[in-house]
């Protein structure tokens, strides 16, 4: 099977909602040997796209964008385990994790799978994930970087409580602060007194490079 076809076959998985469908464009992506971050960010990433402005349209409702969420989770369950595990800890630990509040993971877990692949000890706290988490958890693991993931502009304000908050415990030095999601921009991330931001999981790989060392 082509590429073109397994992409485009990736692609309507997540159109048609259909878990089973992703499923099996997973398997042929793996068995034609793409890799898998080509076929996450050029299959599944723009279907997904789409699936959110057609929400936000409301051209579909809640329960598309979950069904659709879902087809795309079953088929990274298979991709993202794909993707090289670098060695771990060679370059720095990185606390990852969905802001309070938020519940959207895909995009975190890509970042998450990325760092690990490219040497990172990662410590995924998950979603949901509550400012002081993130800031105690650094401290414990001794991590040189947080990296926080938010999807919604009702939840982003998340992202400079966890730099407000290193501010007044002290411990701003002690770790560089990445933000990531929908609606952050560099310019947010200057705003907020944050490190960097990424608008992809490459781009998040190449700043926690950056600041592995400390900041
Ligand atoms: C899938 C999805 C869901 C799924 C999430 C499933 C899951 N387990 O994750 C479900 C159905 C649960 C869901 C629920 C909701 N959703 Co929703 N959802 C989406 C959707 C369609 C896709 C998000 C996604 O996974 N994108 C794909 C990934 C790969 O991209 P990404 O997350 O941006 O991540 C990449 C980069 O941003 C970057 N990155 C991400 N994190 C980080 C972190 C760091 C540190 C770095 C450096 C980089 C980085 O790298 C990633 C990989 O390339 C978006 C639309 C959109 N365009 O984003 C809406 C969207 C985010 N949702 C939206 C809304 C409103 C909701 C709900 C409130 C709906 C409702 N009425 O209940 C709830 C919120 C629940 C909650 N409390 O969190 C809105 C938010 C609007 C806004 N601006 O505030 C959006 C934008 C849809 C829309 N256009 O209206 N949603």
């Amino acid at each position: 099977m082509s590429d073109e076809k397994i992409l485009k076959d990736l692609q309507n998985a997540i159109l048609g909602y259909d878990s089973t469908a992703a499923v099996r464009a997973a398997k042929a992506a793996i068995a034609a040997k793409m890799d898998p971050l080509v076929a996450i960010e050029k299959g599944f990433a723009p279907s997904i796209e789409e699936i959110g402005e057609k929400f936000e349209k409301m051209e579909i409702y809640l329960p598309e964008l979950m069904l659709a969420a879902d087809a795309m989770r079953a088929g990274l369950a298979l991709l993202l385990p794909l993707i090289p595990k670098g060695s771990k800890g060679a370059k720095a630990t990185v606390i990852m994790g969905t802001v309070q509040g938020d519940v959207h993971e895909i995009g975190k877990n890509i970042v998450s799978s990325m760092l690990m692949a490219g040497g990172f000890n990662v410590v995924d706290l998950g979603v949901d994930v509550k400012t002081i988490a993130f800031v105690e958890e650094a401290k414990k693991a001794g991590a040189k970087i947080i990296g926080a993931s938010a999807l919604m502009s009702s939840t982003i304000g998340s992202q400079k409580d966890i730099v407000d908050y290193l501010v007044s415990s002290g411990d701003r030095k002690k770790h560089a602060v990445l933000v990531g999601g929908g609606p952050t921009t560099k310019e947010w991330a200057k705003e907020i007194g944050a490190d960097g931001c990424g608008m992809t999981a490459v781009e998040a790989v190449k700043l926690a490079t950056k600041f592995a060392k400390g900041r």
